[in-house]
Order: structure tokens, then C-alpha cells, then sequence
């Protein structure tokens, strides 16, 4: 281990939440068998994973969208290097989905080999960092900070869940022609949801009719999932969430860091990350009004 404290621990270059993962487990799943028929969902933390996450489910399963089943999402798409509950993830039936907030270099070895597909899904910085901050009050296994600065240069410096930012993204992205892969970032999902389901589907093979993509983006809709108990995370035990402090599906948007972050606070970030940022192909984009 190389650094850890009350909150976090580090370990091959990664942060993890004390107490829901050994470094052991982490070794051991680069050994974790793919199957081609496998999903991942990538993403740094606070990027749009429930969101993703509940757009597969309903892309996958019928009962889901007609409103027969009602499954959690953490047993839909569970987390590969977070299996709190010892879930038998080797029989899980196919399409096995799996959520993850790993860096490249953790993954298993059989996905890094051009097995199983992969959806990476990457929203702008300052926004995953405002994100960040309110998190970390609601989230009881997370450090509170109340200074933004104090959060900020924690997030600069990679001392934060999912680590540095631009090493995360830059790590995926180096390996784009070794694996079957999709980019797709939160600020082209909130500009055009239905476009991004559809591209979703094209890369899984998945062919769903016009009504049933129309079902997907509704009930994937900001509104829906702020009162689906399923994607609201209201169901976790307030040892986990605290709710008295805040919301997990807050405000949804593009460009909240402009409500926070000053103008001395943007110019501080702009120093570290834009040289880093401005060599990412990606579109991001900071202003909810913003063409993207
Ligand atoms: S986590 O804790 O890493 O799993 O968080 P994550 O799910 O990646 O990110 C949470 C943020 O995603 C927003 N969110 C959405 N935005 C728009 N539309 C939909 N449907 C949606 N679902 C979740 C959620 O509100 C968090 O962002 P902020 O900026 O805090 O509101």
C-alpha cells in the first residue's frame, strides 16, 4: 500500500475507499476471466456512471423498461472492484455488465486483449470536481471538505477517488485501437440523449424499436431518476449516505462549476490541467448553452 488514511488508500497508483476492497482482490482481477459477450462501463467517479449504468439496464432488459422487474441497479451493473456482497461474478449469465471506476492498468488482462466491450464515459473536470465536493459531504466513507480549495488541490494532485483525472482519461484512451471501445462523454449525453442511446446500442448490437429506445430515454431522463429509489441511491443505509447533507442526483447539469469555483480558483485549475487537457481529442463542453 502506499498511502492511506482515514478515507482512502492508494495502491498501484489508484485510490480506493478504505474497507470495500484489499489490495489482493485488486491483484487478483487481472486474472478475471473476459468472455466477448462482457460490458464495462468506465468511468471517473461523479462522471455519469448511475446514469450509464441505468441505460444499459434498460437497453438489456424489457422487464426494466415495461416497469415488470425491479432490480437494483448495483445487482444489474455491479461494480467489478467494489463486490461488497461476494457476488459470484465469474457465473453471472451473460451479458455479464460491470460497472468500474479503474484505471486502464488495473483492468483484467483478458479485456487489455481485445476481449469483452467497453464504454467510457468522460465529463468535463471542473464539473466532476463541483460534483466531487458535494459528494463527499453526502458520502459518509468519503472525506468532507468544506473548503473548495482544500477539494480542489486534492483533485489536482490526484488524492481523491479514481486519482488524477487526466492520467485516468489519457490511460483509457492511449489503449483505444487494442480493445472495443466507446467514448462518450456526459455533456454530449444532457445535449442529446436519444443520439447517444442509439449509439450505445449500435456498439453493443443491440436493436431495439423506436418506442423502446423512446422508453429508454425517458426513464433515463434527469427527472425520472431523481425519484427512482433505483437510481437515486435512497436506499443505502445512512452509515453510507447521509442525506441530511445533500443529494446524489443533485442538479444534473453542465457548467454548475461557474457557480462555485472564482475566477483565481478556474485560472489555478486551468494552470495544471489545460496543457494536459488541450491534447484529448474529446469535446467537452463548460456551459450548458455551449454548441458542443
Ligand atoms: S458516482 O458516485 O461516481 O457513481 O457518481 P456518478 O453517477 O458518476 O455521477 C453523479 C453525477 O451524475 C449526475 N446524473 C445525471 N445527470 C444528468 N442526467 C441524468 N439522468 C443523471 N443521472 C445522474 C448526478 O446528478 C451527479 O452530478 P451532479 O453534478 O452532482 O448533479
Amino acid at each position: 500500500m502506499e498511502t492511506s488514511d482515514k478515507y482512502l488508500f492508494k495502491y498501484r497508483g489508484c485510490c480506493f475507499i478504505q474497507n470495500m476492497v484489499t489490495p489482493e482482490y485488486i491483484d487478483s482481477l487481472e486474472d478475471f476471466e473476459i468472455k466477448d459477450s462482457d460490458v464495462f462501463l468506465v468511468t471517473f467517479p461523479k462522471s455519469g456512471t448511475i446514469w450509464t449504468q441505468n441505460i444499459l439496464s434498460l437497453i438489456y432488459h424489457e422487464g426494466h423498461r415495461n416497469g415488470t422487474e425491479d432490480m437494483e441497479l448495483a445487482d444489474r451493473v455491479p461494480w467489478i472492484e467494489y463486490n461488497i456482497q461476494n457476488v459470484d461474478y465469474v457465473n453471472r449469465p451473460s451479458p455479464r455488465l460491470f460497472s468500474s471506476h479503474l484505471p486502464y492498468h488495473l483492468m483484467p488482462k483478458g479485456l487489455k486483449n481485445g476481449r469483452g466491450k467497453v464504454i467510457y464515459v468522460a465529463r468535463n473536470p471542473k464539473d466532476v470536481l463541483v460534483s466531487y465536493y458535494h459528494f463527499s459531504k453526502v458520502s459518509v466513507l468519503l472525506e468532507e471538505v468544506e473548503d473548495f480549495d482544500a477539494i480542489m488541490e486534492k483533485f489536482l494532485a490526484g488524492r481523491v477517488l479514481g486519482s488524477l483525472w487526466l492520467d485516468h482519461i489519457e490511460g483509457w484512451y492511449a489503449q483505444r485501437d487494442n480493445m472495443n471501445i466507446l467514448f462518450l462523454t456526459y455533456e454530449e449525453m444532457k445535449k442529446d440523449l436519444r443520439s447517444s442511446v442509439l449509439k450505445v446500442c449500435d456498439f453493443l448490437g443491440k436493436r431495439l424499436t423506436e418506442e423502446e429506445i423512446d422508453d429508454v430515454v425517458d426513464k433515463a431522463s434527469f427527472g425520472k431518476m431523481s425519484v427512482d429509489r433505483r437510481t437515486n441511491y435512497t436506499t443505502m443505509p445512512p452509515d453510507v449516505l447521509d442525506f441530511s447533507k445533500g443529494r446524489f442526483m443533485r442538479k444534473g447539469t453542465v457548467g454548475d462549476w461557474k457557480n462555485i469555483m472564482t475566477v483565481a480558483q478556474n485560472e489555478r485549475f486551468d494552470s495544471v490541467f489545460k496543457e494536459r487537457m488541450e491534447k484529448l481529442p474529446f469535446k467537452f463542453c463548460w456551459d450548458i448553452n455551449d454548441e458542443l
